[in-house]
């Protein structure tokens, strides 16, 4: 079906203005822009934005959001989608994707959403412990793009909830697998990244090993990509079950241990994941997606 659409498709010539690139004068000097294996890392003043929405428009791309509100967690819906409403991939066809294990209660909300843009909630199951939830957001996602974000967008992100929009995420941040630096860590030695470190767990990471410390808070990629992430993530996690043992932090233990061997194609600076608890250093010209402060006692359990 895309083949004819191909086929019968016009093309579409536009005429852009813009400033060139110039060889010599890096856009910017004070961060890397790009990893030793040449995928880009993502800061604002890197890329010119009209240049790639007009390339993904030209695509016609469809982008899926898929976010977890298990439990008490549902209070953090109503921000999240109306501050991504804002901010999210203006201008391109976007679905979201809610699993919940309240569907009725997400169903009392009435979000009114722009312009090609849709909202579906999908039932999942739920977990006595937190721990589970976060394990198991690996084998729900991998589940679900098997079974249905295949067949309907070609992007999927996937965000903890307990956060906000505050500036744009847009196509820039898309490609075929991509990964967010973690705001604790973007500076750190790998000594010091909380990656699992006894070599018992699947997600074992040797000291002397790790390009980055990666945030589970917001990764993404094609949906082939992302079946192929989760599917890795799950099954390691499954196999440190029969063991007994759990990843010092869960599937993000996990997800920073398939990006040492199947590195992303694109990252994500910390403008993409942060925390106003950190302060606002210089390199920082954007926060577009914040950490939403919470009492973890209040909300974690319940
Ligand atoms: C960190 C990671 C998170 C995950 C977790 C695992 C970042 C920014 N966050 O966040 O991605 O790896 O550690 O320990 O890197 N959830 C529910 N109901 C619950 C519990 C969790 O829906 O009862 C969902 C919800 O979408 C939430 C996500 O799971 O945003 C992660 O849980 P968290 O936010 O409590 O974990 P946190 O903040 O320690």
């Amino acid at each position: 079906r895309r083949f004819v659409a191909f086929l019968v498709q016009k093309p579409v010539l536009f005429r852009m203005l813009y400033e060139k690139p110039r060889a010599l004068n890096p856009t910017r000097t004070d961060v890397v822009m790009m990893t030793p294996w040449l995928a880009p890392i993502v800061w604002n003043g890197t890329y010119n934005i009209d240049i790639l929405n007009a390339q993904f428009h030209q695509r016609g791309v469809r982008i899926g959001l898929a976010m977890f509100a298990i439990k008490k967690y549902v209070v953090f819906l109503k921000n999240f989608i109306e501050t991504a409403e804002k901010f999210f991939m203006v201008g391109h066809k976007v679905n979201y994707y809610i699993l919940t294990d309240r569907v009725e209660e997400v169903h009392q909300y009435n979000f009114t959403l722009g312009e090609g843009r849709q909202l579906f909630t999908l039932q999942s199951p739920t977990y006595k412990r937190w721990q589970d939830i976060c394990f198991r957001r690996m084998e729900m996602i991998r589940n679900y793009t098997r079974d249905r974000f295949i067949n309907e967008v070609d992007y999927l992100a996937v965000a903890d909830i307990d956060m906000q929009f505050s500036d744009d995420v847009g196509v820039e941040s898309l490609s075929e697998l991509f990964g967010t630096i973690h705001p604790g860590f973007y500076n750190a030695p790998r000594q010091r990244f909380t990656y699992e470190r006894r070599p018992q767990s699947r997600a074992y990471i040797p000291y002397d090993e790790g390009d980055f410390y990666y945030a589970a808070g917001y990764f993404g990629g094609t949906t082939e990509e992302i079946y192929k992430l989760t599917n890795y993530c799950h099954n390691g996690i499954m196999a440190d079950r029969e063991k007994n043992i759990e990843a010092l932090w869960h599937e993000e233990s996990h997800l920073n241990k398939y990006f040492i061997y199947y590195k992303p194609t694109k990252l994500l600076s910390p403008e993409y994941l942060w925390d106003n608890r950190m302060g606002i250093p210089g390199f920082l010209k954007r926060r577009r997606f914040v950490a939403v402060p919470k009492n973890h006692n209040e909300i974690r359990n319940k």
